[in-house]
């Protein structure tokens, strides 16, 4: 790590060069909520979501290759394979949120995808979609058609991003939704590695890349409990707090109980204790 040469920073993870092939992507406990970064730290909160997209990749190996070598034992720092990125975000949706949500509103569409009529927020989609968007280099990401998205990387290199990212969806969101967790929608993001082959990269199927909603809460109609953090988001609406830097320190209670919501996720995703997993991050990695 000493050593290591400082790439780039993202709002809650750090990047780091390791020589020519390899990368050190660096998870921290910092949480964001309204795309702010608050002051106060989640304990673990990077280890969970390290542990997770490790536990994935390892699982979903057989579906599409990705950049995982393995995960240092500080649980938090993923080794991976130096990629060239593609410069789209592969969303898949399941269910009407977010953005999406606000798109079928006001078009009926979502990124060229004609949906029926009379859907409401939160529902449950007929099948899941591909909504590619672009990477905005502050502030939102932007829904784009596929034409716009071929236009970037190649309707060839789309289409196959599109194919690898449903079925990935596919396979975590049906596992997921078995251990009470509803995957209402998730982003990708791919590379190609020295041979030119599209590998999945980043870090992939966590709360932090995914809307994570608790399966028995499920209600359409309205906007859906976040299942990590709504303890967070309850808390800063009830400070009054107008959603500009910064934002407000957590209270013990609030960090303690979204602690307990993003170990919640990672027990009851990979079936390991988190403490095993702190004692030995490599217990996510054996298939
Ligand atoms: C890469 N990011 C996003 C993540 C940040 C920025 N395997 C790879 N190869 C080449 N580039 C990337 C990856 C990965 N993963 C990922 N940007 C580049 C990102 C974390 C912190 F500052």
């Amino acid at each position: 790590m000493a050593d290591a040469a400082h790439v780039a920073s993202g709002k809650v993870r750090e990047l780091y060069a390791l020589d020519e092939d390899r990368l050190l992507l660096v998870a921290s406990d910092r949480i964001s909520t309204f795309d702010v970064v608050l002051p106060t730290l989640i304990p673990d909160k990077g280890r969970v979501l390290t542990g997770l997209a490790a536990f994935w990749f390892t699982r979903t190996r057989t579906l599409c290759l990705n950049h995982l070598l393995t995960v240092r034992p500080d649980g938090r720092s993923t080794e991976c394979r130096r990629l060239t990125m593609l410069p789209i975000e592969c969303v898949v949706r399941g269910y009407l949120a977010g953005s999406g949500w606000r798109d079928y509103r006001t078009h009926g569409e979502v990124c060229g995808h004609r949906l029926p009529a009379g859907l409401r927020e939160s529902d449950r989609l007929p099948e899941p979609i591909f909504t590619p968007a672009t990477k905005a280099q502050a502030g939102h990401d932007e829904n784009i058609s596929r034409e716009e998205a071929a236009g970037l990387v190649g309707a060839e290199r789309l289409a196959e991003a599109e194919h690898l990212s449903l079925e990935l969806y596919r396979f975590a969101s049906d596992y997921a939704r078995e251990r009470g967790i509803v995957i209402a929608d998730t982003k990708f993001e791919f590379g190609l590695d020295r041979a030119g082959r599209l590998t999945l990269g980043d870090e992939a199927l966590t709360p932090d890349s995914s809307r994570f909603w608790p399966a028995d809460q499920y209600a359409p109609g309205v906007a859906q409990p976040s299942f990590d953090k709504q303890f967070v988001r309850d808390y800063c609406e009830q400070t009054g707090w107008d959603k500009t830097p910064p934002g407000p320190e957590l209270p013990p209670d609030v960090v303690s109980g979204t602690r307990a919501r993003y170990v919640e996720a990672f027990e009851r995703l990979t079936a390991i204790a988190f403490d095993e997993y702190l004692n030995d991050p490599t217990v996510v990695l054996r298939g």
